[in-house]
């Protein structure tokens, strides 16, 4: 099922147009099914409602593990590098890996988790989250994984949303020379969080924690009690298989529900084409499990197609900005698959971190998460790739579940900071505002997809009626990025970044409504406006404008204590770069905040703020802009 030229593409594409229940008909008999399918896909946009291969029944992880035991069950199926470079790499083969999950599928179930139920993971970057997520996909149970930088209160948001009845947790995770107390933020969370019979700990750092009686256990006593036979759960095709949180531009973060047959498709067909996957290859995929980038390219993906991937632990600058370059040389990675922050980050260290680093190994790059500016692009290719590698610049989502427009390595020609064509399968449309479409080269507008996919969301959990508002209301009978995107003279795409209330700093999505929110349970502020604006690294950073009328202190001290708010609240990912106390906030007659005057202020480019006629009061304008110069 790999596309080896253009032509192929080409052709492969039309016939996913032309014909798509053949085409991805054809592509899904690379998987090992239980019962075949007798539909390929039903669909509809309204409601929505999207089946793929209805009626097959398959388990995930007898694609990802089982089916490769009797010819591949020694090769490396991850390689974990661990934070510290002083401490050993540790292979696990297909067979150990399959061993790991089975018993501790028995583990999950021995403390009571059965098909159906939701658990959560909050775990440190190490082969045992990827075990605990397989775990949960074997004996069918839906993994809800929360990234490790989340706050007790997002957690316990996340697992009440979704009524998890497990949680799978470590004592703590390494980050550079950090330490995070995963188990106590665990511990805070599950105060508020009625359903959680469970909570099992993986030893890591081993740092004191507490074990309360009854509800928790430890990950090392309960696996010597199971054994590791553990027959698959029979899954139907649309069976749920994971929530993945994700921010939006209104209210709390949704669970964006993935189903097990057309999700495992299209990341195994993906990440095969994208990354022009050769067996005997070593993949590095420098997301976190924690995100869908990690679901899909780190277990998922690479799994199902019987690949080798470095799963490390650690960030990017520990112990120096070599460590990816060390990583690359240690491991003779063939494919790195990293964000633009991250480049972004390690070009401002120069070229000394890459001195005598070994990067030969180098076939394929990879970029995601953000739109990758043409600097970043071009120092990926020359300096990592040495001009001979292919960049895939791929753009996709949460709710996407895998790549959608993308190059594929070595096949489609590249362009800096282009996504450049649809994969087969992908009908994407540009539309204006009122939902017609944009027909034509060398134009741009808001970026939906007018066809369903395997891997596309089937709903948010537990509210239908938010997806099909969020992503299905917007423009009749099409699904709605939330991305603006341009179409260049050669039918080129380049993402150019969220037309919605959402914000992309470092490669995370964050919400403005949500910083807000977290802002305003801050004592003394009355309201505040977040806006994101162009920052080197991050992409994106996090303005605030607040309201704080009874200013007794330090401005400096206040400012620290509302960052604490919304590290309390969200995270620290989620906190502001910049925080400016204003007195007013620039609003329309009729209430609503006018972000794109904030947006121009936080961008420092106040010469045409463009109609201002309509506000409440224009004055508080020129007090912003007053006060903004001086921040
Ligand atoms: C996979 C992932 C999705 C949003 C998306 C877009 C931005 C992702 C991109 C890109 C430009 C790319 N995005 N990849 N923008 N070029 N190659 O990141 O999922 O966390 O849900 O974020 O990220 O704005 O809408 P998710």
């Amino acid at each position: 099922m790999q596309i080896t030229s253009f032509k192929q593409y080409e052709e492969d594409y039309k016939k996913s147009v032309e014909n798509p229940e053949q085409f991805w008909g054809e592509v899904a008999q690379n998987f090992q099914w239980r019962k075949p399918w007798f539909k390929v896909l039903s669909w509809n946009f309204e409601e929505p409602n999207i089946k793929w291969f209805e009626g097959a029944k398959l388990n995930i992880t007898e694609n990802c593990l089982d089916r490769h035991l009797a010819t591949n069950g020694d090769k490396p199926a991850i390689i974990w590098e661990p934070n510290n470079p002083e401490e050993e790499s540790v292979t696990y083969t297909y067979k150990m890996l399959h061993e790991r999950v089975c018993r501790f599928a028995n583990v999950l179930k021995r403390n009571g988790a059965k098909k159906g139920d939701r658990i959560c993971i909050y775990m440190p970057m190490v082969p045992e989250l990827a075990i605990a997520v397989l775990a949960c996909a074997r004996i069918g149970a839906v993994h809800s994984v929360i990234f490790g930088g989340f706050s007790a209160k997002s957690i316990a948001d996340r697992i009440n949303d979704s009524q998890c009845k497990l949680v799978i947790t470590a004592d703590g995770a390494y980050r550079g020379n950090k330490q995070i107390p995963l188990k106590d933020v665990i511990d805070d969370a599950l105060i508020g969080c009625p359903t959680v019979e469970k909570c099992i700990v993986l030893t890591h750092v081993r740092t004191p924690v507490s074990m309360l009686k009854g509800r928790d256990v430890w990950w090392e006593d309960e696996v010597k009690h199971v054994n590791d036979i553990c027959e698959a759960e029979e899954m139907d095709a649309e069976d749920m298989l994971f929530i993945l949180y994700t921010s939006g531009s209104t209210g709390k973060p949704k669970g964006v529900v993935h189903t097990c047959g057309g999700y495992m498709v299209y990341a195994g067909y993906t990440f095969s084409n994208v990354f022009n996957y050769k067996p005997g290859e070593v993949y590095f995929c420098t997301a976190d499990i924690g995100w869908i980038t990690g679901h899909s390219y780190i277990v998922y993906g690479p799994l199902s197609q019987g690949a080798t991937s470095v799963l490390f632990e650690g960030v990017p600058t520990y112990p120096s900005p070599s460590r990816f370059w060390d990583i690359v040389e240690k491991h003779k990675v063939n494919t790195l698959y990293t964000a633009p922050t991250a480049i972004r980050s390690l070009m401002s260290f120069g070229e000394d971190p890459l001195k005598g680093k070994d990067l030969s190994s180098i076939r394929v790059l990879g970029s995601v998460g953000e739109p990758i500016n043409e600097e970043a692009w071009h120092w990926f290719d020359e300096k990592i790739g040495h001009s001979k590698a292919p960049i895939v610049d791929t753009w996709w989502q949460t709710e996407t579940g895998g790549i959608m427009i993308s190059p594929i390595a070595t096949v489609t020609p590249t362009k800096p900071s282009y996504a450049t064509l649809p994969l087969p399968g992908i009908q994407p449309i540009l539309v204006d505002e009122n939902g017609t479409e944009i027909t034509g080269n060398g134009v741009s507008g808001n970026l939906c997809i007018k066809f369903p996919w395997p891997g596309m969301l089937r709903t948010t959990y537990g509210d239908h009626e938010r997806c099909k508002q969020t992503y299905f209301a917007t423009y009749e009978n099409m699904y709605f990025t939330g991305d603006g995107c341009l179409r260049d003279e050669d039918g080129y795409y380049r993402i150019t970044g969220r037309v919605d209330d959402v914000l992309n700093v470092s490669g995370h999505r964050i919400g403005t409504a949500e910083v807000e929110n977290a802002i305003n349970m801050h004592a003394g502020v009355v309201e505040s406006a977040v806006v994101g604006y162009p920052h080197d690294v991050k992409g994106q950073g996090i303005y605030a404008f607040v309201i704080y009328p009874e200013m007794h202190g330090d401005v400096d001290l206040t400012k620290k204590d509302i960052l604490q708010t919304v590290t309390r609240v969200i995270g620290a990912i989620a906190k502001p770069d910049k925080v400016l106390f204003v007195t007013g906030l620039p609003k329309t007659r009729s209430g609503k905040i006018m972000r794109r005057i904030l947006r121009k202020i936080a961008e420092g480019d106040t010469s045409s703020l463009g109609d201002t006629s309509t506000l409440l009061d224009p004055a508080v304008v020129e007090e912003i802009i007053e006060a903004a110069r001086k921040l």
